[in-house]
């Protein structure tokens, strides 16, 4: 075996089935090495791109995924996807190639320090040596997935990769934080508040999916008629057809006039797997912990200090949820009603039954989709609104990009999320913007002809920042483009193009959309301004 050789067991042990890339020829023997281990690598036209096409894997199979670099420009185009598995919370293994010490001191062409570059976006960054592949193979794995998970860098010098390697160790896995609160007064006092509340709230963010915690907290929420917010990650741990999914928040100021209230207005407010890193400053001490019992389960100690809690239980999510509701009734009196008019007040406030713009198309496209359809957003005015309207049944139902908010991550998130399961429907939101910006990955769906439904806001501009822009009274500039043709974009790139105006004209598209063989792409024209009032 070569070195890399075992480095490419040791990820398809984890899990791994697919890598994405573009090749340079010091990553030729990784890619080698990958697909005889059984990881399919798949060619694509950005190392940007590829890194969100693995986390769409990753959130169809819970495997980390793989993004494959080579030297140089390879791993400064990736620069931007590694901060955001880091700030998203995106298990991702890097792999890089790089030239050996003994070249690097004489030559120069290409050659900076990757390690350096990536050290403070990564949860760690190795050089493979070849005796210590298996080692540095599955600490790699560990890093990426245990709490809260990110990326992992791995280098590899060219020689290295090819070097036989003796024996491997057999593989090893850091425990699970399967770690549950210790017994104590502060677990006997959050089980008398649970016990006493009449009015509790559940904030539920993105830990509670990476640590397996969902199922838990549903059910915890069901029980003790809980009323829940979600961040826009952990959007369908709770169906959002339940009277108690009062829906997502962090990015929304409309949403938070409507639901903050709730939150202060709670005798008990339970942090469940909640990272405020999704959340906009709004959020910022949006309880007073001194005066509100404010139980906090989390995977990490607080150390971003966005709020406080009163009690804070640094553990599994789902093994917190079940110390602190041992023994313990429901006793919670709020009256459901109220739930349902505040859901009418907002979906009044963000124009839901227009007869066409933005919350027309996302209602239109979330009716002709099935429950479990898998959708995908971009980043922008566009996604504001549809984080606040798409309705998630399950989790894992809406990606994007929350903590870093890239743009150019709704397309290839999407081709991640339909290789890794092929039966599931799937459809892309982006704006106009966002799209262009990864445009080159329609000819890679293409290729891989991948039936997925990509839907684009086109008002050729950037809304979300002209909104700001007019917001200060500042002059229009830099914020609007030229109208872009997408239907004929999508007909040049291999797949179906069909551009739309009202609501009949999407249902069309999307029949056939429903039995197309490659990918339909829908130019969705809007009005320019069309957020006004409603983000
Ligand atoms: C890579 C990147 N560059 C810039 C931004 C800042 N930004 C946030 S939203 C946005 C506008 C996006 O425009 P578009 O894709 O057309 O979506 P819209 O706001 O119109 O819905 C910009 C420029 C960003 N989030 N990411």
């Amino acid at each position: 075996m070569r070195s890399a050789d075992v480095l490419a067991t040791r990820l398809f042990a984890a899990g791994c089935r697919y890598a994405f890339g573009m090749p340079g020829g010091e990553v030729l023997t990784i890619v080698d090495a990958l697909e005889t281990a059984g990881i399919r690598f798949i060619l694509i036209k950005h190392e940007n791109a590829a890194g969100f096409m693995a986390e769409g894997v990753y959130h169809r199979t819970g495997a980390p995924g793989i993004l494959v670099a080579t030297l140089g420009p390879g791993v400064a185009n990736a620069v931007n996807v590694i901060a955001n598995a880091d700030q998203d919370r995106v298990p991702l293994i890097f792999l890089t190639g790089c030239v050996d010490d003994d070249e690097a001191h004489t030559y120069t062409h290409q050659v900076f320090d990757h390690r350096a570059i990536l050290e403070p976006i990564t949860r760690a960054t190795f050089t493979l040596s070849a005796q210590s592949a298996d080692i540095i193979a599955d600490k790699a794995v560990n890093l990426a997935i245990t709490a809260r998970p990110g990326p992992v860098h791995i280098d590899v010098p060219i020689s290295v990769a090819d070097m036989p390697v003796k024996s491997t160790g057999e593989i090893l896995r850091a425990p699970q934080s399967a770690t549950a609160p210790a017994p104590g007064p502060d677990l006997d006092e959050a089980r008398q508040w649970l016990g006493t509340a009449k009015k509790p709230i559940m904030i539920i963010g993105v830990d509670v999916l990476s640590e397996g915690s969902s199922d838990t907290a549903k059910e915890f929420a069901r029980k003790y008629r809980i009323p829940v917010l979600t961040t826009y990650k952990a959007k369908g741990v709770l169906p959002e057809d339940d009277v108690l999914a009062l829906g997502g928040v962090g990015l929304s100021p409309v949403a938070e006039r409507e639901l903050l209230p709730f939150v202060e207005e709670a005798d008990l407010i339970i942090c469940a797997g909640y990272d405020p890193i999704e959340m906009r400053t709004g959020w910022r001490n949006a309880w007073d912990a001194k005066k509100q019992n404010v139980i906090d389960i989390t995977t990490a100690p607080n150390t971003h200090y966005m709020h406080q809690a009163s009690l804070s239980f640094v553990c599994n999510i789902a093994a917190g949820l079940n110390a602190i509701s041992e023994g313990v009734a429901p006793s919670s009196t709020w009256d459901t009603g109220r739930f349902d008019d505040v859901r009418s007040r907002l979906n009044q406030a963000y124009r839901v039954d227009e007869d066409w713009g933005p919350a027309a198309i996302v209602k239109t496209v979330r009716a002709a989709m099935p429950k479990d359809a898998v959708a995908t957003v971009d980043s922008g005015a566009h996604r504001i609104l549809l984080s606040q309207v798409w309705q998630c049944y399950e989790p894992h139902g809406l990606l994007q990009s929350t903590g870093l908010c890239t743009m150019g991550c709704a397309l290839p998130l999407a081709m991640g999320a339909k290789i890794a399961s092929p039966d599931t429907s799937v459809v892309a939101f982006s704006g106009d913007a966002g799209l262009l910006m990864c445009l080159g990955e329609l000819a890679t769906v293409a290729e891989l002809k991948l039936p997925i439904t990509i839907i684009v806001f086109v008002d050729a501009s950037l809304s979300l920042i002209e909104v700001k822009q007019r917001g200060r009274q500042l002059k229009n500039a830099g914020v609007d483009f030229g109208e872009v043709d997408f239907a004929a974009t999508g007909n040049a790139l291999g797949g179906n193009g069909i551009t739309v105006t009202s609501r009949q004209e999407l249902m069309s598209a999307l029949d056939h959309a429903a039995s197309a063989d490659n990918f339909t792409l829908i130019g969705c024209i809007i009005d320019r301004q069309a957020y006004d009032g409603r983000l």
